[in-house]
């Protein structure tokens, strides 16, 4: 890995065009460069299976998201059935319901090795998918919350909910860290703590962290300048809108508006990249699951 990059790539969701998209404006070079993904490859998107052919395709490391842990608690109460144990299983519902049955066995063997967290220490950054308990040593986190952490109460007690306080604005580090799960239009930033999920299955964008060799996440006034995205092709799933704040942080994303930080590099994609123009937001009866 001497002298390459860190590539931390945000929620996916089944958006294998992007994801290509994304890979290419980067230019990964495996065995050179390191591709962490922070979980949520799958579901809700297009290409789910394509998604996970890419990540074995480009040797990426994947840290576990609650769309994936979600499938596995399904998959390990199957097998403990088919064992003739009584397990009790999750209800998957009906679009996890045929991600499980589409997934092959390397899917799984993928899936089920993924770790909750991953540390990039050249670059003094950890990766996991939801976040972290403000002032909680990283020993003593739970999995289950790292994985659906969205905000902080007043008294700092965790939240799988979009409240008052990001996580990531009480979080001192170190070390920084970079998660996915939340989606909004643009990029979280904190000083110790960068969102990445940029909600390209809602129709916003798809997008990377990427640091050079030993470099460490920038300031906050200088963070754009390491993250790189690319915008969905369209929406693929409207469940991003009018969920009373439970998958968004901040403002309903609405495709191709917005102020923020991001909104200078969103023009210049847009400039590059034929956008086929979203479909109109609608409220979906299906809209109301979390991340
Ligand atoms: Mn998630």
């Amino acid at each position: 890995m001497s002298g390459g990059r860190a590539i931390i790539v945000g929620d996916v969701h089944g958006c294998s065009v992007e994801l290509r998209a994304l890979l290419d404006r980067v230019g990964y070079v495996r065995g050179t460069d390191t591709l962490v993904f922070v979980g949520d490859l799958i579901a809700r998107g297009p290409d789910s299976l394509g998604v996970l052919d890419i990540v074995r395709e480009t040797g990426g490391i994947v840290v576990r998201g609650n769309h994936e842990d979600r499938l596995l608690a399904w998959r390990r109460a199957m097998l403990a059935r088919a064992r003739g144990e009584f397990a009790l299983a999750p209800d998957l519902g009906r679009l996890h319901n045929e991600i499980a049955h589409a997934l092959r066995d390397e899917d799984w063997a993928l899936l089920d090795s993924t770790p909750v967290t991953w540390l990039l220490e050249s670059n003094k950054t950890l990766v996991v998918h939801a976040g972290l308990v403000p002032g909680v040593p990283l020993e003593q986190q739970d999995p289950a919350m790292m994985m659906r952490i969205r905000s902080v109460s007043d008294r700092g007690e965790a939240r799988d909910h979009g409240g008052a306080t990001p996580w990531g604005a009480r979080y001192v580090g170190p070390p920084h860290v970079v998660f996915g799960h939340a989606a909004s239009l643009d990029a979280q930033t904190h000083p110790f703590a960068t969102g990445i999920d940029t909600g390209c299955v809602y129709g916003g964008y798809l997008t990377a962290m990427v640091l050079h060799e030993r470099e460490e996440p920038p300031p906050i006034a200088e963070r754009m300048r390491v993250l790189v995205s690319v915008p969905a092709r369209r929406r693929y799933f409207d469940g991003g809108v009018g969920v009373g704040g439970r998958a968004m942080i901040g403002e309903p994303l609405r495709f191709g508006h917005g102020p923020g930080p991001h909104a200078a590099r969103r023009r210049s994609i847009r400039e590059r990249e034929v956008v086929v123009a979203a479909s109109p937001a609608r409220r979906s009866a299906s809209g109301r699951g979390r991340g």
